[in-house]
C-alpha cells in the first residue's frame, strides 16, 4: 500500500508531483519533502514559505517540522528567516543525533552551514497584505489580525510500510516576533508512527497545542479507531472542552492516515479542504463541513471551486 494526505487545496500540485514515485516504491520521506517544497516555493500561497505573510514587525518567520515514523526521528525549525525551504532544513535536522530543533538565528546558521539556499522570503505581494492589514486594523474595531493562515501538513505512507509526516508555515499573520505555533511542535502539529499511522493539524496553534492533537489522533488509532473516527473524536473532544472551559475554541482541522493507507479528516470550521491520494484512492480534493454531531460531511471539490481557489489567491491586490 502507499498513500499521501495533506491539508488544504494548496497542497494539490505538490502532492500530485509525488504520485509517480510513490506508486513505484519511492520513499515517503522524499514525497513529503518534494510536496511541501512545491507549496513553499509557490509565491501566491501567503502562509507557507516564499510569499508567506510577515509578523507584526514585517519579518517573515517560518516554522517547519519533519518526522520519520519508523526511527521516530524528529527535526524542526522555528522562526527561521530567509531560507528558501524550511522543510529541507527540518528533515536534515531530523538526522542529527541531538540538536534536532533549532530556533531563529541558530536555525538560520545551521541551514547556511549545510548548504541550504538563502532567499529573501518577503515578497512585494506579502508587503501589500501587511500594509493593507495595518490600515484595516487602524480603521476597524474587532478585526482579527490572525485571519488567513493555512499551514501545509502532510502524512505519507510508502510501499515499504514506512511513514513520514511534515509541516511548513509562516504561522499566524501579524504574530508577535518569536511566536511559535503548533506546526513545529512534535505531537501537536504532527506525529507519525509507521506501526500505527500519522496525523497533522492546522488552525490556531495556541489551541491545537492544548490538545496535543496529532499525538492524540495517533493514540486513538493505536487503540483501534479508524482514522476518520479518530480525527472526529479528537477534534470534537478538544473543541467541546475548550468551549466549556474557555468559552471559545480556535480553528482546529486535521488529516490522518494509518499504516494500512486508510485515511480520515475532521474540522470545527466550515470548508476545510484537503488532498488525498493512495493506491486505492484517486487523487482528490475534498471540502469538509462539520455537522453538529461531530461527524463530517465530505464534499468532493468541483473543478470550478479548485480553479477559483487559485484565482482568488492570485488576484491583483490594491494598496489601501
Ligand atoms: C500556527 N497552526 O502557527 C499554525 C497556523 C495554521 O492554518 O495552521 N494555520 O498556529
Amino acid at each position: 500500500m502507499w498513500g499521501i494526505i495533506a491539508t488544504w487545496r494548496m497542497a494539490l500540485e505538490g502532492v500530485q508531483e509525488t504520485l509517480p514515485s510513490l506508486a513505484v516504491g519511492g520513499s515517503a520521506g522524499d514525497a513529503i519533502e518534494q510536496a511541501i517544497k512545491a507549496v513553499e516555493d509557490f509565491p501566491y500561497y501567503k502562509s507557507v514559505g516564499y510569499g508567506g505573510l510577515p509578523n507584526r514587525q514585517g519579518q517573515v518567520e517560518l516554522d517547519a517540522a519533519y518526522m520519520d515514523g519508523s526511527r521516530l526521528d524528529f527535526g524542526a525549525v522555528c522562526g527561521l528567516q530567509d531560507i528558501a525551504n524550511p522543510i529541507g532544513v527540518a528533515r536534515r535536522l531530523s538526522q542529527e543525533p541531538v540538536n534536532n530543533v533549532l530556533v531563529a538565528q541558530g536555525a538560520r546558521q545551521y541551514a547556511l552551514d549545510h548548504g541550504f539556499e538563502a532567499k529573501e522570503m518577503l515578497t512585494d505581494r506579502a508587503q501589500i497584505h501587511y500594509h493593507n492589514r495595518q490600515v484595516e486594523l487602524a480603521q476597524e474595531q474587532g478585526l482579527a489580525a490572525y485571519d488567513g493562515h493555512d499551514t501545509v501538513g502532510m502524512v505519507a505512507l510508502d510501499g515499504h510500510d514506512h511513514m513520514v509526516a511534515g509541516t511548513s508555515t509562516s504561522g499566524l499573520f501579524m504574530k508577535h516576533p518569536g511566536r511559535v505555533g503548533d506546526s513545529p511542535m512534535i505531537g501537536s502539529g504532527l506525529y507519525v508512527d509507521s506501526q500505527i499511522g500519522g496525523a497533522t493539524a492546522t488552525g490556531l496553534g495556541e489551541d491545537l497545542m492544548k490538545g496535543v492533537l496529532s499525538y492524540a489522533i495517533v493514540q486513538l488509532m493505536a487503540a483501534g479507531y479508524p482514522p476518520q473516527e479518530a480525527c472526529e473524536k479528537a477534534v470534537y473532544d478538544l473543541d467541546r472542552r475548550l468551549r466549556a472551559q474557555r468559552g471559545q475554541a480556535g480553528d482546529l482541522s486535521v488529516v490522518a492516515m494509518n499504516a494500512k493507507g486508510q485515511w480520515g479528516s475532521a474540522t470545527n470550521i466550515d470548508n476545510f479542504s484537503f488532498v488525498v491520494a493512495s493506491k486505492t484512492t484517486p487523487l482528490t480534493v475534498y471540502r469538509l463541513h462539520p455537522l453538529a454531531s461531530g461527524q463530517m460531511e465530505l464534499e468532493r471539490a468541483s473543478q470550478e471551486w479548485l480553479d477559483d481557489y487559485v484565482r482568488q489567491r492570485m488576484r491583483p491586490l490594491e494598496v489601501k
